[in-house]
């Protein structure tokens, strides 16, 4: 009697395919595209987020309920977190030759993805253009890191992709510019259509992501697109943990001197002993110094 009353046979289940705040598009078993609200204030769903949710009028719905997410992909500054993807297994970094890209912000997400149980992997976009073979080389370091670096160019192919996106969930991320929206329009037809709707009625020239969006491959697999970002705040992670999501620093700690090295510029440091006999990058290394100072400053 109590649970027909709360009407808890009618909850379905859906997956949320694009989140604005406490409104979200979550779409149900039976490929229905739902309009729905959460409960209270709650603001914290997520792209790919697994709900249950009760219908409460016509293409409308309330969020009952949030599986628990085998991964959450998010960004922290000191103020706020600012959900990216959840359930993703693997984050797409998109970089291109122009306009040019923050090396930070490639480690940065590589750090997130290392901390947060996904595979990263590297798509340099826009290899149609000359500068692309200088930016390419400056990915080599990536590829002794054994991430996976690839080019594409989404004008023309994207075809290099393809093989890396079945049975995964990825998510598109990076600076704004970079391509991935027209990644996402050459692989999915039906999403290139959405979003010129959506340029004619904000009749600006511009294309650029104000919202993540999951899509369907017509092979098994998902793939979101996210907004581009210039920064990737990592304040809930500890300098420990990002030292350790710097993958070639592992096997380095634990030998330094001093067991709560941050690897700066301690005496005998394994690390950087490592950096001046060239088995770690010095670039990656000022990159992991620049994230460890800053969260040092939050502390
Ligand atoms: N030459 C060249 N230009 C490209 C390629 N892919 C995308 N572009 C151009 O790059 C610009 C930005 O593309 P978008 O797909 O909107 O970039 P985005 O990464 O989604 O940007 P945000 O949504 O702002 O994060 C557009 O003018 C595209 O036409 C490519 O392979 N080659
Ligand atoms: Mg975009
Ligand atoms: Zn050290």
């Amino acid at each position: 009697m109590a649970a027909a009353e709360k009407g808890q046979a009618a909850l379905l289940q859906g997956l949320v395919v694009a989140s604005y705040g406490r409104r979200c598009l979550v779409e149900a078993t039976d490929a229905t595209v739902l309009d729905c609200v959460t409960r209270g204030k709650r603001a914290d769903l997520a792209c790919g987020d697994r709900v249950s949710v009760a219908r409460s009028g016509p293409g409308q719905a309330v969020i009952e309920a949030i599986a628990p997410r085998s991964t959450l992909l998010y960004r922290s500054d000191g103020y706020r977190e600012k959900l990216i993807a959840a359930n993703v297994t693997q984050i797409v970094i998109v970089v291109a030759p122009a306009p040019p890209f923050h090396e930070d912000l490639v480690n940065r997400c590589l750090v997130a993805a290392e901390h947060g149980g996904m595979s990263a992997v590297i798509a340099l976009n826009k290899a149609d253009l000359p500068e692309s073979a200088a930016a390419m080389a400056g990915l080599e370091l990536y590829r002794t890191l054994r991430y996976r670096v690839l080019a594409l160019s989404a004008k023309h192919d994207v075809r290099p992709l393809r093989p890396l996106l079945e049975r995964e969930t990825s998510v598109l991320v990076g600076q704004s510019g970079m391509g991935k929206s027209t990644i996402i329009n050459r692989l999915i037809p039906d999403a290139a259509a959405r979003t010129g709707e959506l340029s004619r009625a904000l009749r600006s020239g511009r294309h650029t992501t104000s919202h993540a969006r999951l899509y369907h491959l017509d092979a098994p697999g998902h793939i979101i697109d996210s907004p581009g970002m210039q920064e990737f705040g990592l304040h809930h992670l500890s300098v420990e943990e990002a030292a350790h999501a710097f993958v070639e620093f592992r096997r380095w700690l634990g030998e330094c001197r001093f067991r709560d090295c941050r690897h700066l510029a301690e005496p005998d440091c394994a690390i950087t002993a490592a950096c001046d006999a060239g088995k770690i990058s010095a670039r990656r290394l000022e990159s992991y110094r620049r994230l460890a100072r800053e969260l040092m400053r939050r502390d």
